[in-house]
């Protein structure tokens, strides 16, 4: 049970209706998970971006200046900032003015949601990536998957299999742009295993959880991932123990949506998984 004031989480991401990602996915665990959850919505879409066509798309930019002013005003600053994908290229300078003034104090998560498969999803402009650069120099964890990580490398994207000194050097390259911690998804060896690799500037540690692989897209899992992560860490546990139980959360989930044979568009069944998940953050 809760001793001491509740943590404060703001999430930031877009609000997509409908498809299970980002805000609908960050706040249900986060918030499972005992910590308090202010949202700051960089979007509201119909539906994400990924296998949909003609969904509508509300850029709430010109809100989040006004939004800070009053948070300010409030003199509010929160423990955590968790920040994934943003609603314009513009918001990406005003997400570090946010940092550095309601999260003086605060770990700061980013997870540089630009992409998958080697390609940037297809809202963002070429330069998005040199821009999220910015925000990922102010991370305390960045949680980029494989094509993020290229990005943000300014390298070209490789399909896979990987070595594990190729996940290692990115990793180090990452944590060069600004991060002590790195956490990479979408890491495999071979055709049977899928996981994360985890790399910690301060004590120089390697660290890779990977679970069967099923040879499907599954929408939104980097979200429930990285969402897990943060739910973790923000309960006290070390990043290798949080990056073992969001491997074994996000795995669930697939696990039991393939099962399912629903429509991937619509995202996986992490809710079922939620009091496993919660077990084993010891609440
Ligand atoms: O899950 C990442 C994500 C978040 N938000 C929107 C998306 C996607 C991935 O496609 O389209 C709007």
């Amino acid at each position: 049970m809760a001793n001491g004031p509740q943590k404060r989480v703001l999430a930031i991401h877009d609000i997509s209706c409908v498809g299970k990602c980002s805000l609908t996915v960050a706040l249900p665990i986060i918030s499972a998970a005992g910590l308090e959850v202010p949202s700051l919505p960089t979007a509201v879409l119909s539906t994400h971006t990924g296998g949909f066509t003609g969904f509508t798309y509300r850029d709430l930019t010109e809100d989040m200046i006004p939004i800070l002013e009053h948070w300010k005003s409030l003199g509010l600053q929160f423990d955590a900032i968790y920040t994934g994908f943003l609603g314009s290229f513009e918001q990406i300078d005003i997400v570090c003015k946010i940092i550095d003034e309601v999260g003086k104090n605060a770990k700061v998560f980013v997870d540089p949601v630009m992409g998958d498969a080697g390609k940037l999803y297809s809202v963002f402009p070429d330069n998005f990536p040199e821009g999220m650069k910015r925000l990922a120099h102010k991370a305390d964890v960045l949680l980029p998957n494989m094509s993020e990580a290229a990005f943000l490398l300014g390298e070209e994207y490789r399909p896979g299999p990987y070595t594990e000194e190729y996940i290692e050097s990115l990793l180090k390259r990452l944590s060069g742009l600004g991060p002590r911690k790195v956490v990479l998804t979408g890491v495999f060896f071979d055709d049977k295993k899928l996981g994360a690799a985890c790399y910690d500037a301060d004590t120089g540690k390697v660290s890779f959880t990977m679970a069967e692989k099923i040879p499907e897209y599954f929408h939104g899992t980097g979200d429930v991932f990285s969402s897990a992560i943060v739910s973790a860490v923000m309960n006290g546990l070390p990043l290798d123990r949080a990056v073992e139980i969001a491997v074994d959360f996000t795995h669930g989930s697939i696990m039991r949506t393939y099962r399912a044979g629903t429509d991937l568009r619509y995202g996986v069944n992490f809710e079922e998984g939620i009091p496993r998940f919660l077990k084993q953050l010891g609440l």
